[in-house]
């Protein structure tokens, strides 16, 4: 038997892996499916293939298939297409395409001119990078997408139950804090922000949780189709998406600061969206996205559990494994975070080097 806990995005995905393999799983949340209070909440994040590294744009095409798996599976639409942009002097978009190159991924290097005229609604001063693959993630609807097939497929679903004890030998005994006790032969971790607060005998790598707030732009011209966008340059690092129903009945465009977060913990966070950041992307919104109108019409906070080198931690230790942080950049991968997480718990596979809880140097 094999217990989950957490059912955010990777917890829910871990469990759907395991379920259609036909193991028995139990999966624990402690909260309401779906909940805020971490990082998995909203309609939007955004997929993409471009990243810095073959190692994370390979994973990223792995991805792409599973979400279609996902999809079909459940029957689902999740993962909207609509093209990705990387721009700013220090998103180094001629280095992401060599890299996407060797990759062999599709992608578009265009001038600021050429992209001016694809793109009038966003103001470019520098080379572009377009990807067509990149699109939209509903993250509320995968965590519900994925929780009733785990429970089609037989998986038990305790929610509302926060798990207070891991005894851990051989196998491990899990105690709640509604009096109940399970023996698991596996017991899958997948408890994001909170992971650093449970009493594990493992040695976490150094996590830091940082609470982040999005903020919801509408769109001055509703049929536009936006873009998502990564920009950076010395003083920020912004993403953007199309907001899906977090932003309102009118289409609004989902932006917010990937940094600058404040430390917190997933017990003393605040919940209370940071003025300062407002008054940044508010101010990166009027100078750089005049198809936006910058007043914001929603805003939300979301924890980010980063550890050092923004990697994944997803690792096995005796009879538990661990799957977190993803480090503000996991919910891209998550049905092959669950794929890989179902991997080690089963024992079908060793986890990847660089994902270890003891890091190569
Ligand atoms: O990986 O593109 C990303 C991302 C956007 C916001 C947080 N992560």
């Amino acid at each position: 038997m094999i217990a989950v806990v957490g059912a955010g995005l990777m917890g829910a995905a871990t469990a759907w892996q395991l379920a259609r393999r036909g193991h028995e799983v139990t999966l624990i949340e402690a909260y309401e499916i779906g909940h805020k209070y971490g990082s998995s909440h909203g309609s939007s994040r955004i997929f993409r293939r471009v990243y810095g590294e073959k190692l994370y744009v390979d994973l990223t095409g792995q991805a792409h298939e599973l979400w279609r798996e996902l999809e079909h599976d459940s029957s689902t639409p999740l993962l909207r297409t609509t093209g990705g942009l990387d721009f700013g002097a220090g998103r180094d978009p001629q280095g992401l395409s060599e890299v996407l190159r060797e990759a062999g991924v599709s992608r578009e290097l265009l001038s600021a001119e050429a992209a001016s005229e694809r793109w009038p609604y966003i103001t470019f001063d520098g080379p572009v990078l377009y990807q067509a693959d990149a699109g939209v993630i509903d993250a509320d609807r995968t965590i519900a997408a994925c929780v009733r097939r785990a429970v089609e497929l037989g998986a038990d679903l305790w929610t509302g139950v926060r798990v207070t004890g891991f005894d851990v030998g051989e196998k491990v005994l899990l105690r709640t804090d509604d009096g109940r006790e399970l023996t698991a032969d596996t017991v899958v971790v997948a408890a994001g922000a909170w992971l650093p607060e449970l009493q594990l005998p493992v040695k976490l790598p150094e996590l830091t949780v940082t609470q982040q707030q999005v903020f919801h732009y509408p769109q001055r011209e509703p049929s536009v189709r936006w873009p998502t966008l990564v920009f950076k340059d010395e003083d920020m690092q912004i993403y953007g998406l199309p907001s899906g129903s977090d932003g309102g009945p009118l289409p609004a465009v989902k932006v917010a600061e990937h940094g600058n977060g404040i430390r917190t913990s997933a017990s003393t966070r605040t919940g209370l969206v940071d003025p300062e950041s407002r008054t940044r992307v508010n101010g990166f919104v009027r100078d750089r996205l005049p198809g936006l109108d910058p007043t914001p019409v929603a805003e939300a906070t979301c924890l980010y559990t980063t550890d050092l080198h923004d990697d994944f931690v997803l690792d096995r230790h005796g009879p538990l494994v661990i799957v977190s942080p993803c480090s503000g950049q996991g919910a891209k991968f998550t049905p092959l975070i669950g794929e890989m997480a179902a991997d080690l718990a089963t024992g079908r596979a060793e986890s990847h080097p660089r994902f270890r809880l003891v890091r190569p140097a």
